[in-house]
Formats: structure tokens, C-alpha cells, sequence
């Protein structure tokens, strides 16, 4: 009996071992150390001025006051704009987003690598009233580090795979 006891234990010990070796820091693969938080945005691609944004030039802006429905409550959100973002950029907007321009597409980043996919016109007042922005502040406190500094807001959607978080890139491209 007793011999049997201690190679159990043993093997527990082994196994202990080969948990902690295999699991650094009990972090798994999608979850990467990360140094400092980004604290610009791009905007790129297909746009006349391709800008890079601090959190004090987007707080500089004219900013919108948003509200979105939580799973429990409805959150205030302040953020700017995405259109204002693109129009600065001089992204074809207004009367000129027809003809060619109608293959644009916007791709949001985040900074884990995670991107979402929006039509040009999804952002321009002469398509729709649904303003998609780049929120900064909810509840009158910056986004923490999981999502922010900046994170998309898209007012209405049923699902949120869209509401990219540690947004680092808005880029301007066009399909083929
Ligand atoms: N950067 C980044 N943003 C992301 C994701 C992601 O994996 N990375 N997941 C998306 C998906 S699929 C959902 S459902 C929501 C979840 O956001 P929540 O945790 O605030 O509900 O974030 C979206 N934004
Ligand atoms: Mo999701």
C-alpha cells in the first residue's frame, strides 16, 4: 500500500511541474503581455491627409455625447465622430462618395490584432442618421485598459463584434 501512496504523490508533484512549465504565468496563447497602451490613432489608406490622432488632439475635437444600452443599463459614452475623423483625413465623403468611390471600405484595428470592416457610406450623414464613433470617456471616466483609450461605438447594433476595442488604425481602402 505505502509504495503505492508515494508513487501517486509523485506523480502529482510531476504533474504540478509539467502544468507550470507548460503555463508561464498561466497566460494562455490569445492573451500576449502587452507593454504601454496605445495612445493614437491612424488614419490612413485611400484619404488625401493621412493622420495620426493623440488622445489630446481627439478630446480637441468637436465631441458627441452617445448613449448605448449595456446588458443591464445604458451607458453614456462621449466620442467623436468617426466622419469627422475621415472627412479630416479628406477621405471622399458628401458628393463625392459616388461612382469609384463606392468600392471604399473602412478597416478598424485594435491593437490585438482584432480588425472590423465598415462601407464608407455606413459613416456619411448623406447615408444614414446612425452615427458610429470613437469613444474616449463612458460615464465621464476613461476607458480602462481592456478596451481603451479608444473604442468604436456602433449606436444600435444588435451585436457588438463591431465595437472594436484599443482601436489603433482607421484605414481606407478599396475593393477590387
Ligand atoms: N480589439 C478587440 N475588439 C473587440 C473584440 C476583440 O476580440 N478585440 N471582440 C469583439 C466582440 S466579438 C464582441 S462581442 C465585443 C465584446 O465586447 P464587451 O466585452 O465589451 O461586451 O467586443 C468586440 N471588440
Ligand atoms: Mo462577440
Amino acid at each position: 500500500m505505502r509504495p503505492q501512496v508515494r508513487r501517486g504523490s509523485l506523480s502529482f508533484v510531476v504533474f504540478l511541474a509539467a502544468v507550470i512549465f507548460v503555463c508561464p504565468g498561466g497566460r494562455s496563447a490569445d492573451q500576449k503581455p502587452q507593454s504601454a497602451p496605445n495612445t493614437a490613432v491612424k488614419v490612413s489608406g485611400e484619404v488625401s491627409h493621412p493622420l495620426t490622432l493623440t488622445a489630446a488632439d481627439l478630446a480637441a475635437l468637436p465631441h458627441q455625447n452617445v448613449s448605448a444600452d449595456e446588458k443591464t443599463s445604458r451607458q453614456r459614452y462621449q466620442a467623436v465622430a468617426v466622419v469627422d475623423l475621415l472627412r479630416r483625413a479628406g477621405a471622399p465623403l458628401g458628393s463625392a462618395l459616388r461612382g469609384s468611390n463606392m468600392r471604399l471600405y473602412v478597416v478598424v484595428k485594435g491593437r490585438d490584432g482584432y480588425a472590423a470592416v465598415f462601407a464608407l457610406p455606413e459613416f456619411d450623414p448623406g447615408f444614414t442618421d446612425r452615427v458610429i464613433v470613437l469613444a474616449y470617456l463612458r460615464e465621464g471616466r476613461a476607458l480602462g485598459p481592456v478596451e481603451g483609450p479608444f473604442r468604436i461605438i456602433v449606436p444600435g447594433e444588435k451585436r457588438r463584434a463591431r465595437w472594436v476595442r484599443q482601436v489603433t488604425d482607421i484605414e481606407v481602402r478599396s475593393a477590387q
